[in-house]
Protein backbone atom coordinates (compact mmCIF):
# COMPACT_ATOMS: atom_id res chain seq x y z
CA UNK A 1 0.00 0.00 0.00
CA UNK A 2 1.09 3.73 -0.87
CA UNK A 3 1.50 6.34 2.11
CA UNK A 4 -0.81 8.02 3.65
CA UNK A 5 -0.35 11.60 2.99
CA UNK A 6 -0.93 13.84 5.95
CA UNK A 7 -0.90 17.71 4.99
CA UNK A 8 -0.60 20.35 6.92
CA UNK A 9 -1.81 23.98 5.93
CA UNK A 10 -0.36 27.97 6.76
CA UNK A 11 1.14 28.62 10.08
CA UNK A 12 1.06 25.06 11.93
CA UNK A 13 4.31 25.19 11.89
CA UNK A 14 3.99 28.04 14.57
CA UNK A 15 2.64 25.08 16.96
CA UNK A 16 4.26 24.94 20.02
CA UNK A 17 5.75 29.00 20.17
CA UNK A 18 2.56 30.95 20.26
CA UNK A 19 -1.51 30.16 21.18
CA UNK A 20 -0.83 27.21 23.02
CA UNK A 21 -4.11 27.80 24.94
CA UNK A 22 -5.44 27.21 22.08
CA UNK A 23 -3.73 24.45 20.03
CA UNK A 24 -1.41 22.76 22.76
CA UNK A 25 1.90 22.82 23.43
CA UNK A 26 3.14 20.57 20.84
CA UNK A 27 4.94 21.33 17.84
CA UNK A 28 4.52 19.83 14.38
CA UNK A 29 7.20 17.70 14.87
CA UNK A 30 5.90 16.38 17.93
CA UNK A 31 2.87 15.34 15.91
CA UNK A 32 4.97 13.94 12.81
CA UNK A 33 6.39 11.31 15.37
CA UNK A 34 2.58 10.89 17.09
CA UNK A 35 1.41 9.98 13.53
CA UNK A 36 4.88 8.38 13.18
CA UNK A 37 4.05 5.69 15.83
CA UNK A 38 0.26 5.76 15.37
CA UNK A 39 1.22 4.31 11.41
CA UNK A 40 3.35 2.08 12.40
CA UNK A 41 0.87 0.27 14.71
CA UNK A 42 -1.90 0.17 12.03
CA UNK A 43 0.91 -0.74 9.54
CA UNK A 44 0.86 1.82 7.65
CA UNK A 45 3.38 4.39 5.94
CA UNK A 46 3.03 8.19 6.10
CA UNK A 47 4.12 11.39 4.06
CA UNK A 48 3.89 14.47 6.93
CA UNK A 49 3.78 17.80 5.00
CA UNK A 50 3.17 21.48 5.70
CA UNK A 51 3.53 24.23 3.67
CA UNK A 52 2.47 27.74 4.22
CA UNK A 53 1.50 28.02 0.43
CA UNK A 54 -2.21 27.43 -1.43
CA UNK A 55 -0.10 26.96 -4.38
CA UNK A 56 2.31 24.37 -3.06
CA UNK A 57 -0.45 22.45 -1.13
CA UNK A 58 -2.46 21.77 -4.29
CA UNK A 59 0.23 20.56 -6.15
CA UNK A 60 1.01 17.81 -3.27
CA UNK A 61 -2.30 17.14 -3.52
CA UNK A 62 -2.53 16.58 -6.69
CA UNK A 63 0.58 14.44 -6.49
CA UNK A 64 -1.13 12.46 -4.20
CA UNK A 65 -3.01 10.51 -6.49
CA UNK A 66 0.23 8.78 -7.72
CA UNK A 67 1.95 8.69 -4.79
CA UNK A 68 -0.73 8.10 -1.91
CA UNK A 69 -3.29 5.58 -0.62
CA UNK A 70 -5.62 8.75 1.42
CA UNK A 71 -5.30 11.93 2.67
CA UNK A 72 -5.55 13.45 6.35
CA UNK A 73 -5.92 17.35 6.11
CA UNK A 74 -5.52 20.03 8.21
CA UNK A 75 -6.29 22.88 6.38
CA UNK A 76 -5.63 25.50 8.47
CA UNK A 77 -7.21 29.23 7.79
CA UNK A 78 -7.52 27.63 3.99
CA UNK A 79 -10.20 25.38 4.69
CA UNK A 80 -12.15 28.42 5.45
CA UNK A 81 -11.33 30.59 2.51
CA UNK A 82 -10.31 27.97 -0.42
CA UNK A 83 -12.49 26.87 -2.90
CA UNK A 84 -9.12 26.00 -4.89
CA UNK A 85 -7.84 23.88 -2.37
CA UNK A 86 -11.46 22.27 -2.23
CA UNK A 87 -11.55 21.43 -5.75
CA UNK A 88 -7.90 19.77 -5.80
CA UNK A 89 -8.97 17.02 -2.97
CA UNK A 90 -12.27 16.48 -4.80
CA UNK A 91 -10.15 16.02 -8.36
CA UNK A 92 -7.95 13.01 -6.39
CA UNK A 93 -10.31 10.08 -5.99
CA UNK A 94 -8.77 9.27 -2.29
CA UNK A 95 -10.30 8.64 0.71
CA UNK A 96 -9.64 12.01 2.68
CA UNK A 97 -10.47 13.11 5.79
CA UNK A 98 -10.68 16.74 7.55
CA UNK A 99 -8.50 17.14 11.16
CA UNK A 100 -8.38 20.65 13.06
CA UNK A 101 -6.71 20.59 16.75
CA UNK A 102 -8.76 23.15 17.59
CA UNK A 103 -13.14 22.69 17.85
CA UNK A 104 -14.04 25.46 15.03
CA UNK A 105 -17.50 25.39 15.80
CA UNK A 106 -17.01 26.80 19.41
CA UNK A 107 -14.99 29.47 17.83
CA UNK A 108 -15.55 32.35 15.33
CA UNK A 109 -18.26 32.18 13.63
CA UNK A 110 -15.87 32.51 10.06
CA UNK A 111 -14.66 29.23 11.36
CA UNK A 112 -17.75 27.33 11.44
CA UNK A 113 -17.87 26.31 7.67
CA UNK A 114 -14.65 24.78 5.79
CA UNK A 115 -14.65 24.29 1.90
CA UNK A 116 -12.79 21.34 2.42
CA UNK A 117 -15.07 19.25 4.31
CA UNK A 118 -17.55 19.25 1.45
CA UNK A 119 -14.57 17.04 -0.13
CA UNK A 120 -13.63 14.56 2.62
CA UNK A 121 -15.69 12.04 4.03
CA UNK A 122 -15.28 13.31 7.50
CA UNK A 123 -13.97 15.68 9.82
CA UNK A 124 -12.60 15.91 13.53
CA UNK A 125 -12.16 18.50 15.55
CA UNK A 126 -11.18 19.80 18.94
CA UNK A 127 -9.31 16.75 20.08
CA UNK A 128 -5.98 18.56 19.75
CA UNK A 129 -2.87 16.23 18.19
CA UNK A 130 -5.18 13.12 18.77
CA UNK A 131 -7.56 14.12 15.76
CA UNK A 132 -4.78 12.80 13.74
CA UNK A 133 -4.54 9.76 15.77
CA UNK A 134 -8.13 9.09 15.08
CA UNK A 135 -7.72 9.93 11.78
CA UNK A 136 -4.89 7.02 10.84
CA UNK A 137 -7.62 4.79 12.95
CA UNK A 138 -10.14 5.68 10.49
CA UNK A 139 -8.06 5.19 7.30
CA UNK A 140 -6.94 2.36 8.08
CA UNK A 141 -10.95 1.20 8.38
CA UNK A 142 -11.57 2.85 5.55
CA UNK A 143 -8.38 1.08 3.21
CA UNK A 144 -9.31 -2.38 4.65
O1 LIG B 1 -7.72 24.05 14.94
C1 LIG B 1 -7.07 23.91 13.89
O2 LIG B 1 -6.34 22.94 13.67
C2 LIG B 1 -7.11 25.01 12.83
O3 LIG B 1 -7.07 24.39 11.56
C3 LIG B 1 -5.89 25.89 13.04
C4 LIG B 1 -5.86 27.09 12.13
C5 LIG B 1 -7.17 27.87 12.20
O4 LIG B 1 -7.16 28.92 11.24
C6 LIG B 1 -8.37 26.99 11.95
O5 LIG B 1 -9.54 27.76 12.10
C7 LIG B 1 -8.40 25.83 12.92
C8 LIG B 1 -4.72 28.03 12.52
C9 LIG B 1 -3.37 27.40 12.40
C10 LIG B 1 -2.38 28.36 12.94
O6 LIG B 1 -1.74 27.77 14.04
C11 LIG B 1 -1.00 28.56 14.84
C12 LIG B 1 -0.31 27.90 15.83
C13 LIG B 1 0.45 28.62 16.71
C14 LIG B 1 0.55 29.99 16.59
C15 LIG B 1 -0.14 30.63 15.60
C16 LIG B 1 -0.92 29.92 14.72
Amino acid sequence: MKPILIINGPNLNMLGRREPGIYGSETLADIKVLCQTKAASLGLEIDFYQSNSEGELITRIQQAAETSSGIIINPAGLGHSSIALMDALLAVSLPAMEVHLSNIYKREEFRHNTYTSRAVKGVISGFGSFGYVMALEVMKRELS
